[in-house]
């Protein structure tokens, strides 16, 4: 089986977690999209990994993991995170690989994404990486791709600073590159996981644009950016948290409004709702089931994998966002202007917490009657199965229904 993995949110979902579940069944995991924005943090043996550009089946020993060719790398990024999971005692030489297809990210690009975020027409409040310019240098047909430094001609036509950025990692990273389609041909009837970075709400043509990353998120970016076609992905899952969060600005119809700034302040402090590379802290809204049903949708996603239902184990009552109220219209279908997101304001139906801890739950049948019907709304309005619920962050503490 070959799985795609997406976040079916605007991000930080727990992708992370997900993926290292599905990862022990997996013998290959590629990343598709995004670069260093990324920040996916796993708990894997007690040993808790925070990571940017490396698929997060590196974890695995046996696992081999490539960053593929819808990635932007900064090498300098991707250099520091492999001697940071290496102090943490992961060997991932002779296993992890790098599309020759990817862009790179260099110092000026950061410099530049910083520069300009609060000149556009709508500031997006970036992370700062480099990555709107990488893409855009990449359709502008202006970038440097991994194979591209290995080219002599290419090569001396970069600038001096890029050519001094570059050069003490070539050596580094020439044994890592490999051409992705012909390195897929051979693995592509085997169990392949692609990971997805950010959210199908970030993505950049069905996400919130202009709020979005620049990178294919939605779980097509796998066929391009994984380095296989279409009909060798055999089922998507979306990841999304039983609340919502986002980080940058953008509409967020469901975020919690000042009168309800409490509720923010509680499910951050539970959930750790803090960017995982730039340390923001999150914005943070209830679940936001019209967003969600638009994204299972935009990804055609075969089910959905609940995160973070422990966060709601003390709340008496839990808000969910059905509908939209715009003007004197309700909605459920997800606006595509801007304009009428922000006007958005939510349609909240409450439902009754369950107030006990859980992290012991195993099986579906363990969990309390209110949180079972809280998968079940997410289930019918969404029309899309919940086939695992997640209820703390290490990997025993899954219920996997199917
Ligand atoms: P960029 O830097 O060009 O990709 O920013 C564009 C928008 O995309 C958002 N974005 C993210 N949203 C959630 N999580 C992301 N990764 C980090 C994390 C974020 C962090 O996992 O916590 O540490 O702050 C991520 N990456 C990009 C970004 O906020 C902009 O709205
Ligand atoms: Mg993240």
């Amino acid at each position: 089986m070959n799985i795609v993995v997406v976040g079916a949110q605007w991000g930080d979902e727990g992708k992370g977690k997900i993926v290292d579940v599905l990862a022990s069944r997996a013998d290959l995991v590629v990343r598709y999209s995004g670069g260093a924005n990324a920040g996916h943090t796993i708990v894997h043996d007690g040993v808790s990994y925070k990571l940017h550009l490396v698929p997060s089946g590196i974890v695995y020993p046996d696992t081999e993991v490539v960053l593929g060719t819808g990635m932007v790398i900064d090498p300098e990024a991707l250099f520091l995170e492999l001697s940071q999971i290496e102090a943490l005692g992961v060997d991932w030489k002779g296993r992890l690989y790098i599309s020759d297809r990817a862009h790179l990210v260099f110092p000026s690009y950061k410099a530049e994404d910083k520069a300009v975020d609060e000149k556009r027409r709508y500031p997006i409040g970036t992370t700062g990486r480099g990555i709107g310019v990488a893409y855009a240098k990449k359709a502008f047909r202006d970038g440097v791709r991994m194979i591209d430094l290995f080219d002599d001609k290419f090569f001396s036509r970069l600038t001096p600073q890029e050519k001094r950025f570059v050069e003490p990692y070539l050596s580094r990273l020439e044994p890592l590159l490999v051409n992705l389609v012909s390195f897929m041909r051979g693995r592509v009837s085997g169990n392949i996981l692609f990971e997805g970075a950010q959210g199908i709400l970030l993505d950049l043509d069905v996400g919130t644009y202009p709020y979005v990353s620049s990178g294919v998120s939605a779980p097509a970016g796998a066929s391009l950016g994984g380095g296989v076609g279409p009909c060798d992905l055999d089922a998507v899952y979306g990841v999304c948290k039983a609340y919502t969060t986002r980080v940058g600005y953008g509409p967020f119809p469901s975020e919690f409004r000042d009168h309800e700034a409490g509720l923010g302040d509680r499910i951050r402090e539970i959930g750790h709702e803090y960017g995982t590379t730039t340390g923001r802290p999150r914005r943070c809204g209830y679940l936001d089931l019209v967003a969600l049903k638009y994204a299972c949708e935009a990804g055609g996603l075969s089910a959905l994998h609940l995160t973070h239902l422990d966060v709601y184990d003390t709340f008496d009552e839990i808000g969910v966002c059905v509908a939209y109220r715009i003007g004197g219209d309700v909605i459920t279908e997800f606006p595509s202007s801007i304009s009428a997101l922000e006007d958005a304001e939510p349609v909240i139906r409450t439902v009754k917490g369950w107030k006990r801890s859980l992290r012991e739950c195993r099986s579906y049948d363990d969990l309390p009657s209110e949180a079972r019907a809280y998968v079940d709304l997410i289930e019918e309005y969404t029309s899309t199965p919940v086939e695992i619920v997640s209820v703390g962050c290490e990997r025993e503490e899954t219920i996997i229904r199917k």
